[in-house]
């Protein structure tokens, strides 16, 4: 019965073990997991299109041969991301229907245009920093399909990491106008990273329920925290400095002060109206529409190999 179900559930959350797809799990988790999953996957593919902005206008063949194998790594991590969705019982045709719609959400960072090239490495460095930050505990989530699949992504998303922090060091310790470029990006993608882990913990409405459930390990605050702790390390090496006058250490924290980004600027942005919301979805929508002739004969085809078989 429910009950004696329940309290497996809660054993093997207690015992760290995993929930793989078959097992039973509150209603109200599974719902938190697809929301939470599908906003990643979303996350990931509306994620290219800042980046791919500048594919076609890297500095150099061997940038742009970099850049196009990171902006189809994104492409990778959504579909492993939709898959991992996909076992708790919806389909990848209604994920795509909800973000389309705007009834799922996607990360408040990249309705952020990409002005230039310095801000392919500061996303790299900030935005893939901050998804690492936040990716690596999900490693140990209770929800096993999930787990699993942030193993591989976060491999690849520190490859990315270090390639954007590569590109702010050339461009850091360059001419007077890439330093310029490079601090200009860093300045208006600073306070947008730190928004990325979310509303402060006394304003999260999932972070107690889903921290119990051990999806999250760390609040929003935590995370933040270690990722300004971070950064303040590895901007060092950049000749760059960033953009918070309120930077300085806390010897009794043992971390860094620092001012918070504007809360009220992330729901706005949430609500779709960030600077590139409508041009986003604008352009998910054309290239959803613009491949219906690639699902159709894909569904042909595979309908012509079942008959096949049966004949
Ligand atoms: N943007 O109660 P909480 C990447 C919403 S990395 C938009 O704290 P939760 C890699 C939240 O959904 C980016 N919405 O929520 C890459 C909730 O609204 P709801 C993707 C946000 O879930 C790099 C409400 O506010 N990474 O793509 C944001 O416990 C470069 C209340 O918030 C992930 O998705 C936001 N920033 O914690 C790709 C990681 N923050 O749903 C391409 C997995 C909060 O009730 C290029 N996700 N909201 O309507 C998570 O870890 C969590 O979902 C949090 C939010 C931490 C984002």
């Amino acid at each position: 019965d429910e009950a004696a179900l329940q309290a497996y559930f809660d054993a093997v959350i207690a015992a760290d073990q995993k929930i793989e797809p078959r097992d039973w799990m509150p209603e109200a988790y599974r719902r938190t997991l697809i929301r939470q999953i599908a906003q990643h996957a979303h996350s990931e593919i509306i994620g290219m299109q800042p980046e791919g902005n500048w594919i076609t206008r890297a500095p150099s063949l061997k940038r742009k041969a970099i850049l196009l194998a990171k902006v189809q790594d994104e492409a990778g991590h959504g579909l492993y991301l939709y898959a991992a969705a996909e076992t708790l019982g919806i389909t990848r045709e209604e994920l795509v229907d909800l973000l389309i719609s705007g009834r799922q959400k996607y990360s408040s960072i990249f309705n952020y245009p990409t002005l230039s090239w310095a801000d392919v490495g500061a996303i790299g460095w900030l935005v893939d920093g901050a998804a690492i930050v936040n990716q690596v505990p999900l490693c140990r989530c209770s929800y096993g399909p999930y787990a699993r699949a942030m193993i591989r992504v976060c491999k690849e998303e520190s490859f990315h990491q270090r390639q954007g922090y590569e590109i702010m060091h050339v461009l850091g310790n360059g001419t007077p106008a890439q330093r310029a470029m490079a601090q200009d990006a860093l300045n208006r993608w600073w306070y947008p990273s730190l928004a990325m882990f979310g509303p402060p913990d006394a304003d999260s409405t999932h972070s107690a329920q889903s921290m119990a459930w051990k999806i999250k390990r760390f609040s929003n605050d935590e995370l933040r925290q270690r990722f300004v702790d971070m950064c303040v390390d590895q901007v060092k090496a950049l000749n760059l400095t960033l953009p918070d006058d309120g930077l300085r250490w806390n010897d009794e924290r043992g971390h860094h002060d620092y001012t918070e980004p504007d809360f009220d600027e992330l729901m706005d942005v949430v609500r779709g109206n960030g600077p590139c919301n409508r041009q986003r979805m604008a352009h998910r929508k054309a290239a959803h529409d613009n491949g219906a002739w690639v699902r159709e004969a894909a569904a042909a085809y595979a309908a012509k190999k079942t008959s096949a078989k049966e004949t």
